[in-house]
């Protein structure tokens, strides 16, 4: 008898395993996610649902953690299928089963494509976004790219460094940045987006938090909104992107960039973002936004303490689990001083390895400054993780 201990934090090892023995690439792939351990967090449920959860979990073989309102079920995926079946579902735990059903159904099948205006982005490998910003304040590159042709040249830089999306911000989001009007904004973003587009740059996203620097920013030509307030903060940005068919990025925050730094408060970072998150997009989809254009963003730096981001990252998977492509932006922020030491201008390096890591928990989108060092690094995090 010999026996070895398969990796199992994905279900790339027992896939392997099993393909190695002869089976088919689609059934390996199937019973390997089907082995594989999940942990769901039950929240806001009933006392009769508590019991209910104990019992089938004592049948089921899974394991239960309860407390007032809550439980925490862990077993294979293919133990907790039935729970998402309305026909198998045991008495009394019919309310489990639509979310506990598009979970499993997204953690088998997660989204690989991003629908974007006129066209797709493949999401098989990492989708780098290289930021373009035309502010004159932005915290790490403000000012640096305020004219036209030196914005022109840095996306030319950022598109032969492997970006597949450029974004193009005209408001800087960082707490005591001035307040921008909307024609200002306009009269920034508008014409690099223009230029972008007409060079065959791009495509072209525009991170904005307001409906009417969007649809300048679509009629020249951007195919994606990115919006730092998850639809907090301009109600009628949804509608502007949905009527567009533009891709839309939703990212966490809360408040706004001067009362953010007050607001970040958590008892559990990565289940309250995930949550808040689920908020943001539902009002997305309500404007019309369709479920395969939006791609959701955990918001790092925005209302939370380097800690929090460190967990964050850390427990990305539980953002994945919201079903929607995720995209991550650290670029050069202040929770990778912390972690490093080192000054905004010289972490790129730590931004290649949270990158990394956030590829490795399900981020399939990479907002960064300089795509030279995370295009290494996602190379690296995808050639080890991809079964090609
Ligand atoms: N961070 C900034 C601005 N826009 N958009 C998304 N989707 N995610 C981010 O993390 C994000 C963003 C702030 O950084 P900058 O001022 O250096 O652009």
């Amino acid at each position: 008898m010999k026996l070895t201990a398969l990796a199992a934090h994905t279900p790339e090892a027992v896939r392997a395993a099993l393909a190695a023995r002869g089976w088919d690439a689609q059934p390996a792939w199937f019973a390997a996610c089907g082995v594989q351990s999940l942990v769901v967090l039950l929240e806001d449920i009933a006392e009769s649902e508590r019991e209910a959860l104990v019992r089938w979990s004592a049948k089921a073989g899974a394991d239960v953690l309860t407390g007032d309102g809550w439980a925490l079920v862990s077993a294979a995926a293919s133990r907790l299928a039935p729970l998402a079946r309305p026909d198998r579902l045991p008495p009394g735990l019919e309310a489990v089963a639509p979310e506990l059903g598009r979970f499993l159904a997204s953690y088998a099948d997660p989204p690989r494509r991003w629908e974007i205006a006129a066209g797709a982005l493949a999401l098989d490998h990492p989708v780098l976004i290289g930021v373009v910003n035309v502010t004159p304040d932005s915290f790490s590159d403000g000012g640096r790219f305020a004219t036209l042709d030196r914005a022109v040249a840095q996306a030319e830089r950022l598109v032969a460094d492997g970006c597949e999306l450029l974004d193009v911000g005209g408001e800087s989001t960082r707490p005591g940045a001035a307040a921008v009007s909307e024609a200002d904004e306009i009269a920034r973003v508008a014409p690099v987006i223009e230029q972008l587009a007409r060079r065959g740059l791009g495509p072209v996203s525009v991170d904005t938090r307001k409906a009417a620097v969007a649809r300048a920013a679509l009629a020249a030509g951007a195919a994606v909104v990115n919006d730092v307030s998850g639809l907090s903060f301009d109600a009628a940005l949804a509608r502007v992107a949905g009527d567009a068919g533009a891709g839309m990025i939703v990212m966490h925050m809360r408040g706004t960039p001067d009362t953010m730094d007050s607001l970040a408060v958590y008892r559990h970072v990565a289940a309250e973002v995930a949550a808040e998150l689920g908020t943001a997009v539902a009002r997305a989809e309500a404007g019309g936004v369709a479920r395969e254009r939006i791609v959701v963003d955990p918001g790092f730096g925005f209302a939370k303490t380097p800690e929090q981001n460190f967990r964050l990252l850390d427990e990305l998977a539980t953002i994945a689990g919201l079903g929607y492509p995720v995209a991550v932006g650290p670029s050069r922020k202040r929770f990778l001083g912390a972690a490093t030491g080192r000054p905004v201008d010289d972490r790129d390096r730590a931004t290649a390895v949270a990158c990394a890591l956030a590829w490795e928990r399900g981020a399939r989108l990479f907002r960064v400054h300089d795509a030279g060092l995370a295009r290494e690094a996602l190379r690296l995090a995808d050639a080890t993780t991809s079964a090609r």
